[in-house]
């Protein structure tokens, strides 16, 4: 049996892990006891991860629509149709009617060419992904406060905390190896203080958990602030030496008392309180956050808020303290550091300022205006403005909020190309769907949440004719007449290096087992563990205040209830991968609603019992299960599970300033099925 050592294709923690194959088929993976974060361990996706490699369902050659049906036709034709039908739309409509959405599941070269594809050879900057749904807050809230979007501090640096917030993440479920090295700080002492409407594992374990209601995140930050600066809690030298802004903030949360922050978030102002004064009297003191503070309208000052608390009491740049969003995807971090963003060069270089460096770098003229978001993609299809999209490793058929809105988007475009590994909700809508090369199939490197770049590497030969990604996109490359002589990733990382400065010095040489840590601007530069240090990337941080807003949708007579959308342990988003692992599938079968006892009784509903769950926009069948752990007025459903897409029912209300949905709230209601 063939041991090859690569990288975990699911969550952000990046674990490192070993495929074994044997007889040209994975048959098994192991855990990387040398690995510095995973170090000999792996959640139950990372030991079965690699089951759906190989499935019968994988795509395994290029298809085109014939009307109703998709036919199997050669790469030759498929890249020639893909070339004429894309020239003709941008001859006739301009270049901006063409669209990119790039891959979080995609490797960084990958993602370095797609972008490179959209603005070289398309023309237009219209490129994005999912980080879009995910953390655009944390990407527009961190780069204002602090200069750079990222997580602040390696993930180990956890142990070394003395308090430890997390906020709105189910950490043992959705960063089990992020939870590790909580849990190992929690063994030392530290206290660790949940805020999550529900009460999640990390919430049962933690010292505090406060249960607010949904969307009023702001109302507590700015409290806890209102407390520890009432105490004396604050760094005052911090304050002053390294950052702008606080009197303002200072000011702004006078008036978040506990009592007032209890009337809006309904978490009891002695808890509050108590609570702030465990982040604000500790020591070294950590912020982890994941989606439910960024899918809201006010995901972007969520994210500012906790910065505001963070830069008060003077708990970043140091071990032990620093701000932790946690990125999802196992290379959502990566492709945004790549550039697939619409206003971003890769290394988060604005398309306004480097827009002439990447023309020279390119040889080639580039566009001015930044592109279109992922959902004004969705809009822009929807209205005729977009004609043309390819769509690389993402399903938006059941990830984009307000399904019939996508589809009827996707129904519109003239053309719509999608590359997967398997067929999907979105294949199925597809003018040419391309077979890719899964994980298992092909070299490249994933960024994970903590900066860390790693290497994947080919365990197996590409399913059927399916073919590596940067293959592909390189030959689409030279077809749109832009030079694209890769031999191989490695060389596609020797051009992101030349022109990415936090990956400068960035060679596959020097990734070995565990990877280097960005920033890292040159080949003698050992890679960084804590931003920050000495001095911001803004120079001095900027506090911003910022208030408390409703979320778009309130309950009401028709629609009582909230729900809040989200994921389980077992699977992972559409359930392409994970809901075709037997294991895992067996775990969690079919969808569900978690709704609290008290909500079943007023509605008639018992526990297992199948339940109509509708929003204004939809209605949707699965089965009740009932918990305390979902607080009253609440429901909870996993975006898992195409027979009931919880996307049917959610809203496009956007944050105005990252353009993320509001992912969880919206207001619903439950009956029983007969
Ligand atoms: N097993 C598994 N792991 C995954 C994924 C997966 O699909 N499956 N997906 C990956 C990806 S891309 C991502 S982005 C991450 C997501 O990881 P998480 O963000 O941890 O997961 P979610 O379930 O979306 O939401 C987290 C929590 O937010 C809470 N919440 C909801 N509304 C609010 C609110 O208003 N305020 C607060 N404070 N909390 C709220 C929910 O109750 C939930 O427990 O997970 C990654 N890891
Ligand atoms: N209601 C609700 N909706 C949500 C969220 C929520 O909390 N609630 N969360 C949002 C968030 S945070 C995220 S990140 C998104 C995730 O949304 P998506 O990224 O659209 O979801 P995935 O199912 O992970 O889709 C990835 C696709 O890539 C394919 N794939 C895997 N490997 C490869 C590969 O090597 N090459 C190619 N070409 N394809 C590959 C998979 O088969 C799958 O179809 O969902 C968002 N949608
Ligand atoms: S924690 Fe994340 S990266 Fe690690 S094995 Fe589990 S899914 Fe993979
Ligand atoms: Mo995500």
């Amino acid at each position: 049996m063939e041991k090859i050592h690569t990288t975990c294709v699911y969550c952000g923690c990046g674990c490192g892990l070993f495929l074994h194959v044997e007889s040209g088929k994975v048959v098994g993976a192991s855990p990387s006891s040398s690995h510095p974060l995973s170090q000999g361990r792996l959640c139950i996706k990372g030991w079965l991860g690699a089951e759906f490699v190989n499935h019968p369902d994988r795509l395994k050659t290029p298809l085109i629509r014939s009307g109703e049906r998709l036919l199997k036709a050669e790469w030759d034709e498929v890249l020639s149709l893909i070339t004429a039908r894309f020239k003709e739309i941008k001859d006739r409509c301009g270049p901006d009617s063409i669209a990119i959405l790039t891959s979080a599941k995609g490797t960084n070269e990958e993602n370095y060419l797609l972008m490179k594809l959209a603005r070289a050879g398309f023309g237009t900057n219209n490129v994005d992904h999912v980080a879009r749904l995910c953390h655009a807050p944390t990407v527009a809230g961190l780069s204002y406060a602090f200069g750079s979007g990222a997580m602040t501090n390696p993930i180990s640096s956890l142990a070394q905390a003395d308090a430890i917030l997390i906020v709105g993440s189910n950490t043992t479920e959705q960063h089990p190896l992020v939870a590790f090295h909580m849990l190992r700080g929690k063994a030392r002492g530290a206290k660790i203080i949940a805020v999550d409407p529900r009460r999640t594992q990390i919430a049962d374990l933690a010292e505090l958990h406060l249960s607010p209601r949904l969307g009023t995140d702001i109302a507590w930050i700015n409290c806890f602030l209102n407390v520890i600066i009432q105490e004396g809690l604050i760094d005052e030298e911090f304050i002053s030496k390294r950052t702008t802004g606080f009197d303002e903030v200072r000011e702004a949360v006078s008036k978040y008392t506990p009592e007032a922050a209890e009337k809006i978030t309904g978490i009891p102002a002695h808890k509050l309180r108590e609570a702030a004064l465990a982040y604000g009297s500790a020591d070294r003191a950590a912020i982890v956050y994941a989606m439910g503070i960024t899918q809201h309208t006010t995901g972007t000052d969520n994210v500012q808020a906790l910065a505001n608390l963070a830069l008060a009491t003077g708990n970043v740049g140091m071990e032990g303290t620093g701000v932790y969003p946690l990125r999802g995807h196992q290379n959502v971090q990566g492709a945004c550091d790549m550039g697939a963003l619409p206003d971003l060069y890769s290394g988060y270089q604005r398309v306004a300022q480097a827009r002439e460096k990447f023309e020279q770098a390119w040889s080639t003229p580039l566009p001015e205006n930044p592109g279109l978001t992922a959902l004004e993609m969705i809009d822009a299809a929807k209205e005729g403005r977009v004609k043309g999209l390819l769509v690389v490793g993402e399903n938006p058929m059941m990830s984009y909020p307000d399904r019939n809105r996508v589809k009827q988007a996707l129904e519109t475009l003239e053309f719509l190309v999608v590359c997967d590994i398997f067929p999907t909700e979105t294949t199925e809508l597809a003018d040419v769907v391309l077979p890719a090369a899964s994980f298992a199939e092909k070299d490249g490197t994933f960024t994970s949440t903590e900066r860390r770049i790693q290497l994947i590497r080919q365990a197996l030969p590409p399913c059927g004719e399916s073919r590596p990604e940067w293959v592909v996109v390189a030959d689409l490359l030279s077809r749109f007449g832009v030079a694209a002589d890769y031999r191989s990733p490695a060389d596609v990382m020797e051009e992101i290096a030349r022109v990415t400065p936090i990956y400068g010095g960035v060679s596959y040489d020097r990734l070995g087992t565990g990877g280097l840590q960005w920033p890292c601007p040159s080949k003698d530069h050992p890679g960084t563990g804590i931003l920050h240090a000495e001095k911001f990337s803004v120079g001095l941080a900027r506090f911003r205040p910022v208030e408390h807003k409703e979320p778009f949708e309130a309950p009401e007579e028709e629609f009582p209830l909230l729900l809040t959308t989200g994921r389980s342990l077992y699977h992972f988003h559409t359930g392409t991968m994970t809901r075709r692992t037997s294991l895992l599938d067996r775990e969690v079968p079919g969808p569900y609603v978690e709704m609290n006892p008290e909500d079943a009784k007023k509605f008639g509903v018992r526990g297992g019992q199948k339940v109509v769950v509708e929003s204004r926009r939809g209605q949707l069948y699965m089965d009740a299960r009932l918990t305390l752990d979902v607080p009253k007025g609440t429901l909870f459903v996993p975006f898992h599970f195409s027979e009931a897409c919880a996307n049917v029912l959610t809203s496009q209300a956007l944050d105005p300033k990252s353009k993320i949905p509001e992912f969880k709230v919206t207001a619903a209601r439950v009956r029983r099925a007969d």
